[in-house]
């Protein structure tokens, strides 16, 4: 079964907790502090896999997850790291969160983090300091990141093959390529998209067969409208038509009608047109149906029996350097692109300044404090604990957001709010 529409749930792992621990040695009655970390939570990663041909395996909305991360335990023994899920999706999926592009997998093998593992906590190993001997606090691990993805497969074909009903495309299909689709006399045989690699010369062209299209296609009529997707990124268009037409101009026409209204921009797409069949009629009606054609469209016209291998090379070869254009064509412009960004001097913060940024805001008698890198304190706070609740004031000092809080006229039982958090400025 084909399926290119899915939902899933995703959860990374959380990160471990940090331990609290003493070192425990003959004749010394305290040791220091020895408390090991959390260990990372695992990542959710999506791998494009050529071997993938549908998202069948994610209809029914199944939670994929990884596993979380370990605590940290006594004499500094970290927690172990949660393995990540790796999963595998059909090259051409778009992950996306809300309305957000997580990830487009356009090339086998590709990969990536689409759910990250939280950190794990830090033990109180890490918080001794001249003023605390003996910390007894540690951080709890960071949450994994959990949220709905909706995955959508987007066929990346090198040509997209569409005509009416019975035009003959996937006969066309089993021909040139090793795909060995249906193949019947009636209208709407095909009922998803095929997949075939073609040779020709030296190239290899990666072509998509989809459901017939009728007139309506793109309102929903038919079958072809929720296929009309996979044609989108098609590098060619290959359009058939039946050379017993009794109006192959009309067909022509009607097909285009529905890319343009499924995508405007389809129709610009290059295109190559056949005549399909043509084993089944005279010389003169083949010739009579091409000047039909002619009339209505300036794309390359080919006369095609796919059944007597007639003219099926030739279209390939046509195909092949089509492909070949756009493609250079593609790369030409991304060169372009490059040339125009040199002229524009862009200033940007480091990665480590953004992070580093941070705002006090009063909310009525509240001190609200937001920023990447305290907020990320905070999550890993463990707020039930006053000695977790100290190093993150101790942070705050460091950052300089006490200095600023103090300035806006905070003191020391103001209500400081970090994250949906809140705590007195001073330990009360
Ligand atoms: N004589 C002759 N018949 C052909 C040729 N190509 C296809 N056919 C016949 O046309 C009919 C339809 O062929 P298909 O390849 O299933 O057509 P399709 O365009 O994939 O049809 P849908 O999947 O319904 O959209 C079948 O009976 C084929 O045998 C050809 O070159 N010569
Ligand atoms: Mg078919």
């Amino acid at each position: 079964m084909f399926v290119d529409i899915a939902k899933v749930s995703v959860a990374a792992g959380d990160g471990g907790n940090g331990a609290v621990s003493f070192r425990h040695e003959k004749y010394i009655d305290k040791g220091g502090p020895d408390g090991g970390d959390g260990g990372k939570g695992g990542d959710i990663i999506f791998v494009a896999d050529s071997n993938v041909n549908t998202l069948v395996d994610f209809r029914y909305k199944p939670e994929l997850k990884s596993e979380h991360g370990g605590s940290g335990t006594e004499r500094n023994k970290h927690g172990r790291s949660g393995a990540a899920f790796r999963v595998n999706v059909p090259v051409g999926t778009i992950i996306r969160r809300d309305d957000e592009v997580l990830a487009d997998l356009t090339e086998a093998g590709q990969e990536v983090v689409v759910a990250k593992g939280g950190n794990g906590g830090f033990g109180n190993a890490h918080f001794k300091s001249s003023t605390r001997q003996a910390p007894r606090v540690a951080e709890v691990g960071e949450k994994g990141e959990k949220f709905e993805a909706t995955l959508e497969l987007k066929l990346l074909a090198d040509v997209g093959l569409v005509g009416f009903p019975n035009a003959g495309k996937s006969t066309f299909l089993s021909v040139v390529s090793n795909a060995r689709p249906e193949i019947a006399d009636y209208a709407f045989t095909t009922l998803t998209p095929n997949l075939g690699v073609a040779d020709v010369d030296e190239s290899t062209l990666l072509i998509a067969d989809i459901p017939g299209l009728i007139e309506g296609a793109s309102e929903g009529k038919g079958l072809g409208a929720a296929f009309l997707r996979h044609i989108e990124r098609t590098s060619v268009i290959l359009h058939l038509i039946d050379v017993l037409s009794d109006n192959v101009a009309g067909d022509y026409k009607k097909i285009r009608k529905e890319l343009e209204k499924h995508s405007p921009e389809l129709i610009n797409r290059p295109e190559i047109v056949v005549l399909t069949k043509i084993d089944a009629v005279d010389d003169e009606i083949v010739a009579m149906q091409s000047t039909e054609l002619q009339n209505v469209t300036e794309s390359p016209i080919f006369a095609i029996s796919s059944s007597a291998h007639k003219n099926t090379t030739e279209v390939l070869r046509a195909l092949a350097e089509a492909v070949k254009a756009v493609k250079t064509q593609k790369e030409l412009d991304e060169l372009g692109d490059d040339s125009k960004k040199d002229g524009i001097p862009v200033i940007s913060l480091s990665q480590k300044q953004i992070d580093d940024a941070w705002l006090v805001e009063k909310d009525d008698e509240i001190y609200v404090v937001t920023g990447s890198k305290i907020e990320k304190f905070a999550t890993r706070t463990d707020f039930g604990n006053v000695h977790g609740v100290n190093r993150l004031r101790d942070i705050m000092r460091k950052l300089g957001i006490m200095h600023e809080l103090e300035r806006k006229g905070a003191r020391g039982d103001s209500i400081i709010r970090i994250c949906g958090h809140e705590f007195t400025l001073l330990e009360q």
